[in-house]
């Protein structure tokens, strides 16, 4: 295809992207650009206080600018939908999430999220989106009667406009959009998320919110809204503390791994309930009255390094430690089980998550290694120690099942309702991928890659014929 006029790439479409959905959102919930301020005073500050240490998980340039939204759909052809939408944007889909399972009350949603892949995409701008998928079919939450009316009102609504889809699935096939295609793009993705002002049918609404209020907010109206937008912070214990100083509530804990002195792994996350919004509802007599629903909240985060599965399975280990700990000692406060038990068990140095196999990271030479003709030692943990390799650690760029359930139950207003006497209905990483028309990728496998192709440049460089390995550690099991 031969441009004629100015274009815009799908990275530039995804700032762009970004941006605006955090203009609306900022004039929906005007808690959320208080939060975006403290993020920002915050940021600047540890910058300040730390140097140019604090930005060896992403510029202050990145860091400043990286939201996460999430949104919630009805069915798998609208999941189909928002794939194109986000393809549009240079965003695939990575990792399952079954918050039917990870969360205590009911959750009835499969996840996914939809983000960047590649290392100069992520830098250039790591917008993500966490998507979460209704699920009608699962009887532990809806009986037959119910599911059936489901999804007769889900088959019978538009999500999208047919415009924006065939714009979106242009942007994915060329990678780039003429400029004033660009535009009506973004107005149009813009407006599929904002809440709608249409009057909601209350009864059909309350029905759905006995069940559960995610169910309420998914397919008791005839639209989609994103449910929050997530800047990400340096220091999340500092804005914790500055949000509450400003009297805006918290929920009463930071989600995820503690704050201890050691590396930071993973992601912490915390929240505060946004406050209910006026919106028009039906009655049951068509009289059209201003109620009022809570269905939008703000987020925060803060990110650390991939770990490897093995270094997640010591994280979800820990966890239960700290489960287990804090059950048996119900008066000792949980921040202080969890610090200890990190302090026992979680290594302190990225040397040793590296040593160990614990986390990922990528490579490169030094710009002042040895050079003295002498043969580069075996191993990467040998190499990094006599200078030959720089390691920097891959952040994580994804979510946790049990932080995403803990968000999703805060902000709930009741706990619905679940029958875990049935079976629910199996709804797995390839269902999902099948629901999505399209792969769902393996994070662990995309930080991996991330690792390897930055060994196989070292080789290159160095002209060894394999790529430096991790050795094993004494009596490491194979
Ligand atoms: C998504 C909750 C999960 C996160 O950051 O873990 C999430 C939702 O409320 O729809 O966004
Ligand atoms: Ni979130």
């Amino acid at each position: 295809m031969i441009a004629t006029g100015p274009t815009v790439s799908q990275w530039q479409l995804r700032a762009a992207f970004a941006v605006r959905l955090s203009e609306m959102y900022g004039r929906e919930v005007p808690a959320y650009t208080t939060l975006v301020d403290v993020s920002r005073e915050v940021n600047e500050d540890v910058l300040r206080a730390r140097g140019a240490g604090a930005e060896r998980f992403g510029s202050l340039a990145r860091v400043t600018a990286e939201r996460h939204g999430a949104i919630r759909v009805g069915t798998p052809r609208e999941l189909g939908q928002v794939a194109r939408v986000f393809g549009a944007l240079g965003m695939h889909p990575v990792g399952f999430y079954d918050l039917r399972e990870a969360a205590a009350s009911a959750v009835p949603v499969v996840s996914t999220a939809f983000r960047p892949v590649d290392g100069e995409e992520l830098a250039r701008n790591p917008f993500r989106v966490f998507t979460s998928l209704l699920t009608p079919a699962d009887p532990r939450f809806f009986d037959a009667e119910l599911r059936a009316r489901l999804e007769t009102f889900l088959a019978a609504r538009e999500l999208f406009p047919p415009e924006l889809l065939t714009l979106a699935d242009r942007a994915a096939a060329d990678r780039e959009l003429p400029a004033d295609d660009a535009e009506r793009f973004l107005e149009l993705a813009v407006r599929a998320f904002e809440l709608s002002r249409e009057p909601v049918d209350r009864a059909w609404y309350r029905t759905l919110e006995r069940v559960s209020a995610v169910a309420a907010d998914i397919g008791g109206v005839r639209s989609t809204h994103i449910n929050h937008l997530t800047p990400r912070v340096l220091d999340i214990d500092e804005l914790y503390r500055r949000m509450t100083d400003r009297g805006i509530e918290m929920i009463d804990t930071i989600q995820g791994p503690p704050a201890w002195q050691g590396p930071d792994v993973l992601l912490r996350q915390t929240s505060f309930r946004a406050l209910a919004e006026p919106r028009p509802m039906r009655t049951e007599d068509g009289a059209v009255v201003s109620d009022a629903l809570r269905v939008r909240f703000g987020e925060v985060e803060a990110r650390g390094i991939a770990l490897t599965r093995a270094g997640r399975a010591l994280y979800d280990d820990l966890l239960d430690r700290i489960d287990t700990q804090a059950s048996e000692h119900p008066t000792r406060a949980r921040d202080a089980i969890a610090r200890t038990v990190w302090e026992r068990h979680m290594p302190g140095s990225e040397e040793e998550l590296a040593a160990r196999g614990l986390a990922y990271f990528t490579y490169r030479l030094a710009d002042d290694r040895p050079r003295d003709g002498g043969r580069p030692p075996a191993g990467i943990g040998e190499l990094v120690r006599q200078g030959w390799l720089r390691a920097e650690p891959v952040v994580y760029e994804d979510f946790l099942p049990r932080s995403a359930a803990g968000i999703f139950q805060s902000n709930l207003g009741a706990e619905g309702t679940r029958d875990d006497d049935r079976q629910g209905t199996v709804h797995d990483a390839d269902w999902l991928s099948g629901a999505l028309g399209r792969e769902l990728l393996d994070p662990f496998a995309l930080y991996e890659q991330q690792q390897n192709r930055s060994l196989a440049q070292v080789a290159r460089t160095l002209g060894l014929t394999d790529p430096p390995r991790r050795l094993r550690t004494p009596g490491e099991p194979r």
